[in-house]
């Protein structure tokens, strides 16, 4: 009875502190505001670089293959494209999730017509405390890692790409993208390369000092276009397309 008793006291004991544990591992994260910008000729009105950042085809099960809910490029080399990516302030970057294009067509005959092949393939990430401009060789960032996103799954809700930033500070987060699914089908009928949502995780410590998020803005300048969104807290979804 003694023995009954103490491992169910044992059991509360270890339960309480998975319990809290979980809690605690669901606080310690959070997702900052970022503004994301790609570069002028980039940019698309119909995936513009808002559709980045926003949580646009996201939904429970991952990334939806709708249509609209991300970026593509003008179909140019897909090597001359990035996203770059303004946290607000130098902050601890600790993960960053990608989830790759996934754009499906409705034909007008109500046929599906798949364009995962837009995707990202290769791409570095590079880090700055500086606005700097990527220019064409990011020689005012620094390196941090060359990464290989997923190809998405046409017709299929899709988990993002997870990759692990090592707490390396820094403002801004560029992803220079070196090529896509694309470049392995050279018959297709275009180059345009693109990415549905990314999010980046941060300490809750570092999340709760910036600002607040703000409404959903997207503008446009003649130098360059910028998508400015709010984005969400905590995991609560502040915009939906
Ligand atoms: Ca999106």
């Amino acid at each position: 009875m003694r023995l009954a008793v103490n491992a169910a006291t044992i059991c509360l004991l270890t339960c309480a502190a998975s319990a809290n544990q979980l809690a605690f591992e669901r606080l310690a994260r959070r997702t900052p505001s970022v503004v994301a910008t790609v570069p002028p000729q980039g940019d698309n009105a119909g995936g513009s670089a808002g559709n980045l950042v926003n949580r646009s085809g996201i939904n429970a099960e991952g990334l939806s293959d709708d249509s609209y809910t991300g970026w593509h490029s003008d179909g140019s080399d897909p090597s001359l494209q990035w996203v770059k990516l303004d946290l607000g302030r130098v902050v601890p970057l600790e993960t960053l999730k990608v989830w790759n294009y996934n754009f499906t067509w409705k034909k007008p005959d109500g046929a599906r017509q798949p364009y995962a092949n837009r995707g990202v393939k290769d791409a570095d990430l590079y880090l700055s405390d500086a606005d700097a401009d990527p220019g064409a060789d990011f020689a005012d960032w620094t390196f941090l890692k060359t990464i290989t996103l997923t190809k998405a799954t046409p017709f299929e809700s899709n988990p993002p790409d997870v990759i692990d930033l090592n707490g390396a500070r820094a403002r801004w987060l560029a992803i220079d993208i070196r090529s896509s699914y694309t470049d392995d089908d050279p018959e297709g009928e275009n180059r345009f390369v693109g990415l549905n949502e990314i999010e980046i995780i941060v300490p809750d410590a570092d999340a709760e000092t910036r600002p607040a998020p703000v409404a959903p803005v997207v503008e446009s300048t003649s130098a360059t276009d910028l998508a400015t969104v709010g984005a969400r807290l905590g995991g609560e979804s502040r915009c939906r397309q």
